[in-house]
């Protein structure tokens, strides 16, 4: 059938040919080889499938370099960040369809409070239980184990529905680019900050932070603990200083010195929208009066365990401010990854990086395909 299965078959494919590859160490070279090509043949079909498949909105992200390490590596982290999730809604899910004997509206009235107390969001799960009803019907469905597939299925439409997703950053092609991070206090901006910088230095990129945030007292001196643990250049000013002109500072530096990523932390008050918007209008005009077209990416950090909440801070951030993308921090402590869904539906703002943990790599970019395998793979 669906997305799902495509997605299982992929992952499945990985796990076979990790055993395989432990069997294959005593066998004759010649086998092995053979055996190999064969492997990689399927698996490549496996990936081509699953490509022509996809529905055509969906942009392919930025992992087709990844190498099988990387992938599995990855794989890892999602599997290990998402355990809470999966311990909690996936397996009130699974408990749920382990005692239905037959589909019926109480069965999905439960659905629907599981799904919902998994903050995937109260409307978002009303249009998805009436889908699933309908297709339920059209499809005559009495199979739960059938069932259960058709709901992850639905749940990744949900993600996937006619949009443009992708996870990548925008890159200025001439001069530094500049990356903007806004949101509340204690989200985790400053943090991610630090791991991106991680990141892009590991790729080879010459990254200079600017502490944007002069408000919260230590705010400063955080980020430059960062820039020190990362070994990367940092521009700040007096506490309680205008932003905007420690930001200039950062800018005029990154342009003479030829830096390739600026990465600006900020001060999140959004208890005052109209200072608050004030505030980053000022920094917009500084930015883009000295880099054209930037700020490349407006990230917007979200935390994860707050929920709804989280989804409401997220539509004031839009109303001020353009928000080229959203970082969804603190998923491992979560129990209810569904948020990821609520952000899709509610805002349409491309989740571009999640936090799996507070150590500085922690941080990957948002994978949809490996988010359902690290959700629902004990369902699989
Ligand atoms: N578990 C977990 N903690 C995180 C994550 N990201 C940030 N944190 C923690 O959240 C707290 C606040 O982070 P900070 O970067 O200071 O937030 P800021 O106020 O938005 O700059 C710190 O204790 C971080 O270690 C994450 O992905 N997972
Ligand atoms: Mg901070």
């Amino acid at each position: 059938m669906g997305i799902f299965s495509n997605i299982k078959k992929l992952f499945k494919k990985e796990n076979e040919e990790r055993e395989e590859q432990n069997l294959r160490k005593d066998n004759n070279i010649q086998e092995e080889l053979e055996e190999e090509k064969n492997i990689q043949d399927s698996f490549k079909e496996e990936k081509k499938e699953q490509e022509d498949n996809s529905p055509p909105e969906i942009i392919k992200q930025d992992n087709l370099e990844e190498t099988k390490e990387e992938f599995q590596e990855k794989v890892k982290l999602y599997d290990k960040g998402l355990s809470k999730s999966r311990d909690n809604f996936v397996n009130k899910l699974i408990n749920l369809n382990n005692k239905t004997k037959k589909i019926t509206d109480e069965y999905f009235e439960e659905l629907e409070d599981i799904l919902i107390m998994a903050d995937i969001g109260v409307n978002t799960v009303l249009s998805f239980i009436e889908r699933l009803k309908k297709r339920v019907k059209s499809e005559n469905i009495t199979d739960l184990d059938y069932l259960k597939e058709v709901i992850v299925d639905e749940l990744f439409i949900i993600y996937v529905d006619n949009s443009i997703l992708t996870n990548k950053l925008k890159f200025n092609e001439s001069g530094p680019t500049v990356i903007l991070f806004v949101g509340v206090n204690g989200v985790g901006k400053t943090t991610t900050i630090g791991k991106i910088a991680s990141q892009l230095k590991n790729k080879g990129k010459k990254v200079l932070m600017v502490a944007g945030d002069t408000f919260r007292a230590g705010a400063i001196e955080q980020l430059e603990e960062w820039s020190k643990r990362v070994d990367c250049a940092f521009v700040k000013g007096l506490e309680g200083s205008d932003p905007s002109s420690v930001i200039y500072d950062g800018i005029k530096k990154a342009k003479d010195e030829k830096y390739d990523v600026i990465l600006i932390d900020t001060a999140g008050r959004l208890q005052n929208k109209v200072n608050l918007m004030k505030e980053l209008e000022k920094m917009n005009k500084v930015i883009n009066s000295l880099i054209e077209g930037a700020p490349q990416e407006t990230l917007l950090v979200i935390d994860a365990t707050t929920g709804q909440n989280g989804i409401s801070q997220a539509k004031s951030f839009k109303e001020i401010t353009d928000i080229t993308g959203i970082v969804l921090t603190k998923l491992d402590g979560t129990a209810k990854g569904g948020i990821v869904l609520a952000i899709k539906e509610e805002l349409d703002i491309p989740v571009k990086y999640i936090g799996l943990g507070e150590g500085i790599n922690d941080l990957e970019t948002f994978d949809i395909e490996k988010y359902i395998y690290g959700l629902f793979k004990d369902m699989m």
